[in-house]
């Protein structure tokens, strides 16, 4: 490829797993013309983020890995984030990835463009790309949610989220009030109460707890791992199948009841006061919010300068927080450990796709895709760790493997097909997620009587897989082409309903063109809109002349009102218009039964 490009085949966004992976999936296909986009000047997705005291992997290292890239260094069981970030950099080293890396690249918006089939993708810089293909890659956890507590604002002391810790703070003699009690809170509460004067921390809910085997890796297992052949395979295929077999209880409640008695056994084990372990026993079936796991949480709890608040958050002032109960809870520094903005993905995007239908119209009933992958109404875009793609039960890396190699196979698709064009067929997509809701009704998640990330506003579980991660894997092997609409340009153009000379007119000036133009009504208004290409000398004069109005007129009819867009990767003009078209429509055939 030509690492400066800005018309790149396949154009990436992040460099979380998901980005990564699809890079490196790109190489081995043999596709060199892809660049990646990352916001940040460094790789590594939610472990560039989040670097608060404690913070690791609750799934096991051996298969938080790619596959295809063992991992020999781990150190433990469970891995940090310093070693997790580190991998992923080793990564990036070995598959030679840092040239199609544009650092520094936050993706302002995504346009399709229908009439070359390609997306423009700008970014904060002011870069602008015409990829044919995007696979967006931003993980669903990614934006940082701090409650709009009341008096938020007013507080004196320093505030910020897990994901954005503000290591300038020192926190050893403070007093910190810790909001959350969820994955990121249990690794990095027993942290902070090393060193803090006092934490209070604020559960609203209490969660599940299972013990965490962590401990350090030996220098034994590691030669081992090392030196004979699949032994490291063979023990990240137990992993696996352990976290596998957990599904049916998510999937069937109650079936939980194995994993809830372990987690209540870790409760009476490490909480002996029996009204603080009442307060940590959630009410709701296990599995219903994510598991957690922490064998130094409940301990850090009992620590002489730790205290569990339970009364809910009234309102924030300038010296800490007050509960409901009246008291307040002074406070130097409060850590939200709130979690992040799930629901509302893509919410504030600009994602234009076929015909100018935006995301935020697409999923105005809730997010949803075919797979998790693709979206109707968004040709050539894939998603990685799209709605109900997973990962609840197993490494979300091995969700992000299956998607890679379904986007390569999609690809490989259209070039079978010769087509510029591939699109989810929205009956596809419909029929799909009437069977994933219907199936994931019965569900933990669904049905285990909590609120939760997974659930939107609409009770819709949004973020679940239902059914074993193989089974996820499998329907992901071979893209099935009924469900996909293949098309090319050279054929569409054939198609186009009107192609041929014409006049341009803006004020004084007249110009001579020729046009490609296309058309439908729109159903959202009713309308009909016209658009194509327009080629001529002095379309470029006709655009600078700005607000002066500007006509298409074709043979003998009467000028439409038309707005000139930027150029195409050819250097073409686009023009659209709303209403009359300028050129004459074909009859629309009506049956007309026989009598
Ligand atoms: O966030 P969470 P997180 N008033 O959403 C509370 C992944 N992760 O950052 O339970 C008071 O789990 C909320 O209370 P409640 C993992 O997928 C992975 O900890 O809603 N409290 C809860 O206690 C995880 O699921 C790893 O009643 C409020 C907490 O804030 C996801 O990230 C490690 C509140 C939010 O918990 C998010 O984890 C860490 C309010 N208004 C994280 N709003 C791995 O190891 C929210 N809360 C892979």
């Amino acid at each position: 490829m030509s690492p400066g490009t800005s018309e790149p085949d396949v154009l990436v966004v992040g460099t979380g797993f998901a980005g990564l992976c699809m890079a490196i999936k790109l190489k081995e296909a043999g596709e060199e013309n892809f660049v990646v986009l990352e916001k940040a000047d460094r790789v590594g997705g939610t472990w560039r983020e989040n670097t608060y005291p404690g913070c690791g992997c609750d799934v096991m290292s051996l298969m938080y890995s790619f596959s295809f890239a063992p991992n020999r260094n781990w150190t433990r069981m469970y891995a940090r984030q310093p070693e997790i970030l580190e991998y992923i950099e080793r990564v990036v080293r070995d598959y030679d990835l840092t040239p199609h890396i544009r650092f520094g690249s936050e993706v302002i918006s995504y346009d399709f463009d229908d009439t070359t089939d390609r997306w423009r993708v700008e970014t904060g810089s002011g870069a602008v790309y015409h990829p044919r293909i995007v696979v967006a890659g931003p993980g669903p956890l990614h934006k940082p949610s701090v409650p709009a507590f009341p008096g938020r604002e007013s507080f004196a002391g320093t505030a910020f989220h897990s994901a954005e810790w503000d290591h300038s703070v020192d926190l050893a003699g403070k007093r910190v009030a810790v909001v959350g009690t969820g994955a990121s809170a249990v690794q990095f509460v027993p942290e902070v109460a090393k060193t803090a004067a006092h934490v209070d921390v604020f559960q609203r809910t209490p969660h599940w707890i299972l013990p965490k085997l962590d401990r350090p890796i030996t220098t034994a297992e590691k030669a081992v791992f090392a030196g004979v052949p699949g032994v490291q395979k063979a023990y990240r295929g137990a992993i696996y199948w352990s976290h596998e077999s957990l599904i049916a209880g998510f999937l069937h409640p109650r079936l939980m009841t194995v994993l809830e008695s372990a987690a209540k056994g870790l409760l009476r084990r490490q909480v002996r006061d029996p009204a603080l372990r009442a307060t940590l026993t959630p009410g709701y079936t296990i599995g219903c919010k994510r598991i957690l796991v922490s064998s130094n949480y409940y301990p850090a709890l009992q620590r002489e300068n730790v205290d569990l608040v339970t009364s809910g958050i009234e309102e924030i002032t300038a010296r800490g927080i007050r509960t409901e109960d009246g008291t307040t809870h002074e406070a130097g520094v409060i850590v939200y450990g709130t979690g992040f903005a799930v629901g509302d993905r893509f919410a504030n995007e600009h994602l234009v796709g076929r015909r100018g239908l935006t995301i935020q119209r697409a999923w105005r009933d809730g997010m949803e895709a075919y797979l998790g992958v693709a979206v109707s109404g968004f040709p050539n875009f894939f998603l990685m760790m799209g709605p109900n793609s997973g990962g609840g039960n197993q490494s979300i890396v091995f969700v992000i493997e299956a998607q890679a190699h379904y986007v390569i196979r999609c690809l490989a698709l259209m070039k079978k097909r010769d087509a510029t064009r591939i699109e989810v067929r929205a009956g596809a997509q419909r029929e799909f997620n009437r069977v994933v809701h219907r199936k994931l009704e019965g569900s933990v998640w669904n049905s285990g009587g909590c609120d939760s990330w997974y659930l939107d506003a609409t009770g819709h579980n949004r973020a679940a897989w239902p059914g074993s991660s193989a089974s996820y894997w499998r329907r992901l092997r071979t893209p099935d082409d009924r469900h996909f609409e293949l098309s090319s340009l050279a054929e569409r153009e054939d198609d186009t309903e009107y192609t041929g000379p014409g006049v341009l007119t803006s004020g004084d000036l007249t110009v001579p063109v020729e046009v490609f133009l296309n058309g439908h009504v729109e159903p959202l208004d009713g309308q009909y809109h016209w658009y194509g290409r327009v080629v001529g000398d002095g379309v470029d004069a006709a655009k600078q002349r700005g607000r002066i109005p500007l006509f298409l007129t074709i043979g003998d009819g009467s000028a439409a009102p038309a707005a000139l867009a930027e150029r195409d990767p050819w250097g073409h003009f686009r023009i659209a218009g709303v209403g009359a078209p300028p050129f004459p429509l074909a009859p629309v055939e009506v049956d007309v039964p026989v009598s």
